[in-house]
């Protein structure tokens, strides 16, 4: 089903998993101070104080992505773990061992580590002058990222430099994620504007500083697919690609386009809007022509975080201003696509299919490694739903890839472990191994989800699985 050298690779990011909040010198970031803070935040109450205890346990994980059979294993530094107020000044050494001790785990593992450098724990010291709001934090990026690069450079080779821009703008401009500001259609996209600007910066500084260690970049883009309500009415056409622009658009087409800069949809939009809001100027800030170009370019691979799609149409919805009423799109879920434990996430295995075309189309057909994509269950072992789903999202992909003739070179399912799911707490799992939490050593037990997913990659098909599966189903 996928070529001979795709990767299949399996992720997490360090808060939701590691534990160890504050241990051996780490600082506070925006969701220990949220969780800490404000209890109600989080559906269950929890927090991420020790989350799975990856910190503890993570030799543990590496032997769980191997003996599933992954090649590859993407994980994110803790910013606060590593320098605790967010700048260099002061560097804590026990949280640079912790990352190195499991980089060199994992490549004793035959593991290529994939390392995110920013998967959305900022330093509460950054965020008290304003976070990803205030401009010089593209400085402090470009710092850290600096500063990571020249401890893990020469052992790692795949870096993505920010996990969803999108999903962070929502903590400054729809209160989805710390730090829960509601600067709906201003601070996302004053947010939106400096994670662009950051993500550049740390990818020109590793090609001007340390291309010697011939490390491939890019940024993760979380896109939902995208269909017309009506396939036959223009209008829903329109607003489904409208919905693409606005989502994807807005942080690829400054990256990947051939010209660089936001969208037009988004542009126009916005613009329009704030003038008729009375205002001076666009709630959209502008680039300069070197900003641009700056911009423009700062990927080695198209890295993509997809999960489920929506169906579009036009029409008014969300507060004035905001991203959404700006985007003229209103979504909602064909009631045929089967659910999972995520009001947000049900199964539309094609829509998987349009997004991979969909950035062939817009951006020249450029290498895609799908650094995300998973299904949330409620506390199971036995997890069909998920089986389901991924038999679903593989066989599109390997039709976009074989079919369609998309550049798409791995894959990343979302996760390895069940782990802390940011808002929703422990109310939703999306691990092909299962964590009892409520156990003081993080019990980890292997779904059957794992099992499916160890044989797909030894065999690079279903046809065995098939059977095996429906065996498995009987005897439970
Ligand atoms: C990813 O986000 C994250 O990278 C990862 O950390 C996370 O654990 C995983 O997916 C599963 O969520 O409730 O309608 O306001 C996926 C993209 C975008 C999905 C924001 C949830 C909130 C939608 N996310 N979205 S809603």
């Amino acid at each position: 089903m996928f070529p001979k050298d795709f990767i299949f690779s399996t992720s997490t990011a360090a808060y939701q998993v590691e534990g160890a909040w504050n241990e051996s010198g780490k600082g506070v970031s925006i969701w220990d101070d949220i969780v800490h803070r404000d209890p109600s935040f989080i559906a269950d109450r929890s927090n991420g104080d020790t989350a799975a205890d990856s910190f503890h346990l993570y030799k543990e994980d590496v032997q769980l992505v191997k003996h599933l059979g992954f090649r590859m294993y993407r994980f994110s530094i803790s910013w606060p773990r590593v320098l605790p107020d967010g700048s260099t000044k002061f560097i804590n050494e026990p949280g640079v061992k912790y990352y190195e001790d499991l980089i060199d785990e994992l490549l004793a593992n035959d593991i290529a580590p994939m390392v995110t450098i920013y998967h959305w724990d900022l330093p509460q010291m950054l965020q008290q002058k304003g976070g990803w709001l205030n401009s010089t934090i593209v400085d402090d990026f470009e710092k850290y990222a600096d500063f990571v690069f020249s401890r893990f450079a020469s052992k790692v080779k795949w870096w993505i430099t920010i996990n969803e821009p999108f999903s962070i703008t929502t903590g400054y401009g729809g209160d989805d994620y710390a730090p829960g500001l509601t600067m709906h259609g201003i601070g996302d996209y004053l947010a939106g504007h400096n994670l662009l600007k950051a993500h550049a910066r740390a990818y020109r500084l590793y090609k001007s500083k340390y291309s010697k260690f011939e490390g491939k970049l890019s940024l993760s883009l979380d896109a939902n697919g995208a269909y017309p309500k009506d396939e036959t009415n223009e209008e829903d056409i329109r607003a489904a690609n409208r919905f693409m622009e606005f989502e994807l658009g807005w942080f690829a087409h400054p990256v990947f386009s051939r010209y660089g800069n936001y969208p037009a949809v988004l542009r126009d939009r916005v613009d329009l809007n704030s003038a008729r809001e009375g205002r001076d100027d666009s709630r959209l800030p502008y680039f300069t022509k070197d900003e641009i170009e700056e911009i423009r370019g700062t990927y080695d691979f198209f890295a993509l975080n997809h999960y489920s799609s929506r169906l579009c149409t036009s029409g008014k919805t969300g507060p004035t201003p905001s991203w959404s009423r700006d985007s003229n799109v209103v979504t909602s879920f064909n009631d045929s696509w089967p659910p999972s434990q995520s009001s947000w996430l049900k199964v539309a295995p094609e829509g998987f299919r349009k997004v991979l075309n969909w950035i062939k189309t817009n951006y020249d057909n450029p290498e895609v490694f799908v650094t995300e994509n998973g299904f949330s269950d409620y506390n199971q072992l036995h997890d069909l739903g998920r089986i389901d789903y991924l038999k679903g999202y593989l066989s599109e992909l390997s039709k976009a890839i074989n079919e369609d003739g998309c550049n798409v070179i791995g894959y990343t399912v979302w996760s390895i472990l069940d782990n802390f799911e940011w808002r929703a707490g422990y109310t939703e799992r999306f691990g092909l191994v299962h964590v009892d939490f409520n156990s003081p050593n993080r019990t980890r037990t292997m779904k059957q989800s794992a099992t499916f997913i160890k044989k797909f990659i030894k065999e690079n098909s279903f046809d065995s699985n098939e059977n095996e599966i429906q065996v498995m189903y009987k005897t439970w």
